[in-house]
Formats: C-alpha cells, structure tokens, sequence
C-alpha cells in the first residue's frame, strides 16, 4: 500500500469518528442538535444542488444575477496572477463566472467537505479550463488545512458565496473571518455572499419547499447517520421543520420525532420524546450594514456591496485590515 493511501485512510478513519464524536455528543446535548457541515456527503451535495434550482429557493437565483451583473468589478479589485480560494466550493458554479470575468485567476482552489463531490467537481473544471490550476482541497474549512506548495507565489483571494456564513453562529462567523484573514494574509480581498432580512413569508418558503426536496436534504442527515454509524432511525418517524425565528433573524431547521421512541446510534440508546426536535441547521439573516458591522469588527473593511433587484441578497467585498 503507498504511504499517500495511507495518509488518505487515516484521514477518513480520523473523520469518521470525528463524525461518530459529534453526533452523539449531539444527541445527547438538550435541546439535541447536529452541525450542518454533516449534511454533506455526496448524497446531500447532490439534494443541496436540487434545491438551488427550486422556484422557492432564492439566494442562489439572485447571488448568480449579482456575479452575472457584477463579476467584472470584483474582478477588478483582484490582484495580478490571484489564487481564488473559495470556501464550500459545491458545484464551483458560480466561481466559473468569477473566472470567466477574471484573467487574473492563475489558480482555483475549491475547499469543500463533502470529498467526492469535490474531486468530481475538479474534473469538470480542468476540462472546461485547461489553463487554470485547479487545485482541490478536501477539507473542513473552519478548522486548520494545508494549502497547496505552488500557491506560494500567488497572491490570495477568498470566494464565500451563497450566504454559507449565515449558517454559522455570529461568534462563529467572526472566528471564520478572523481565520480567513489568516489564511488569505494582508490586503486580501475576501467576496461574501450574504443572504439578506426580509419577508418572512418569502424566507420561510425557501425552506419549505413545495416538491420536499428540503426535507430530504434535512431527513439524510439520519439516513447518512445509519449509512456511516450503522444507527437505526426509521425516517418515517421524523419530519422536517424550518421556521423564521425573528428575534434572531434567522431560519432554524429541525427534525421532529412523531412519535415517543429509542434509537440506536453507535451501540447506544438515544430517546426521543413525541415532537422533540433535532435542532440541525440556522441559517442566519443579515442587513448590508449588520454583515459590515461583523467584518468590521473582525479585521476586515468592506470596500463594496452589490444587490439584486429585488434587495433580496447581497455579494460583499472586504479587504483584509482596517
Ligand atoms: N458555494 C456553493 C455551495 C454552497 S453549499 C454555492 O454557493 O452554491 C455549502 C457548501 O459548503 C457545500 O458544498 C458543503 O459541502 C460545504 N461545507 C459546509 N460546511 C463545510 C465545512 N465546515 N468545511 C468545508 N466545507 C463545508
Ligand atoms: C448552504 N446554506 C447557505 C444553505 C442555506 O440556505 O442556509 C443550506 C440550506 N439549508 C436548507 N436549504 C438550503
């Protein structure tokens, strides 16, 4: 066996049992709850891209308008011979717009969880940019990871679009931007995709979506818990939840139990009482001026603010330092 199959083994073993770690840590916090990031293997990469094409999901709509308006001027605040690190790379589809509008990407380098969809992703991109180094990393990127070698002459730009801070707690968005900061270094500009306070009616459909698709995006979390920690919960006994909490200006998703029952995760014996929620994603709302107010305060200047027509969504650019 090489060493670099090796590396790669202890690599998965390490994540699955971070995987086994959290989740029963998680289920037996109260109120339980579970991290978005494990939403995404490669069956939730795939849900996750059939609900950016559902009428009621906006955001994604509305941030590729903004990047088909506007790319051209975020291409002009990077520098020459740029790295693009883009953060929860999913299907990279809107960084090829960055790409086609920037001949100054010499580099793409996708950071995504969800591993395989990543390497599938990468494959497509070197064939549809031959010239550009594509150089994936798999990766949870709120933690710390290596960049590769031949970035070192590059300079750095960061790419977070599709409001994927917004599922992150505030204090953990700060974290984020100050460990971004880091890995991109002085001067580097960062472009945010922020989802933007609005309509509860209108926020609460993008989470509810007529077809079910997010409530199957929701409900394999568990099916992927018995896939990859032989659990046994029977997903027709959960349904999915997704509400606007305003006070908090943010989207909340759970999975309710519909009926009193006990689980079986990892050898142990999880209980559930009828409608006791798994809490399993927020998905936080910002202003232009609340999201600047958090960069602000975590080392980052806003230099510009993009909108759709609608005012539904916002794309922000920050530079590194105050
Ligand atoms: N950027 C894409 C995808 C957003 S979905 C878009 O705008 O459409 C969120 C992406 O972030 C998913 O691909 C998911 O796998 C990835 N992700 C979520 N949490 C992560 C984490 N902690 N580390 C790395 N990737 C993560
Ligand atoms: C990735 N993230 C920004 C999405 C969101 O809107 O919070 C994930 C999602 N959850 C349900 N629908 C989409």
């Amino acid at each position: 066996m090489s060493i670099q199959s090796v590396v790669a083994r202890h690599l998965s073993e390490d994540r699955s049992s971070a995987f086994a770690r959290d989740v029963i840590e998680g289920l037996a916090a109260r109120p339980k709850r579970l991290s978005p990031k494990y939403f995404y293997d490669e069956a939730g990469s795939r849900l996750f891209e059939q609900i950016t094409e559902l009428p009621e999901y906006y955001p994604t709509r509305c941030e590729l308008a903004i990047l088909r308006a506007h790319a051209a001027d975020m291409a002009g605040l990077l520098p020459a011979q740029t790295a693009l690190i883009e953060f929860g790379s999913g299907s990279s589809k809107k960084a090829r717009l960055m790409l086609d509008a920037a001949p100054a990407i010499a580099a793409y380098v996708p950071v995504d969880i969800s591993s395989q969809w990543l390497t599938q992703e990468a494959t497509r991109l070197r064939r549809d940019y031959p010239r550009l180094a594509v150089l994936p990393v798999a990766a949870d990127f709120t933690q710390a990871f290596r960049l590769p070698r031949s970035l070192a002459t590059l300079a750095r730009a960061g790419f977070f679009p599709g409001s994927t801070i917004g599922n992150f707690e505030p204090h953990q968005a700060s974290a984020f931007l100050q460990h971004a900061a880091r890995i991109l270094g002085e001067d580097a500009i960062l472009i945010v995709g922020i989802d933007l306070v609005k309509d509860a009616e209108i926020l609460t459909a993008a989470y509810n979506d007529a077809a079910g698709v997010t409530a199957n995006f929701n409900l394999n979390l568990l099916a992927r818990i018995n896939r990859e920690l032989g659990a046994d919960f029977d997903l027709t006994t959960f349904s999915h939840q997704a509400f606007y909490n305003r006070e908090r200006r943010r989207i909340e998703m759970h999975l309710a139990s519909r009926r009193r029952q006990q689980v079986s995760v990892c050898g142990r014996m999880i209980e559930f009482g009828e409608c006791e929620t798994i809490h399993t994603e927020n998905s936080y709302k910002y202003t232009v001026e609340s999201f600047g107010a958090l960069a602000r305060g975590c080392g980052w200047t806003p230099v510009a603010a993009w909108s759709d027509v609608e005012g539904y969504f916002s794309v922000q650019a920050l530079r590194a330092g105050t």
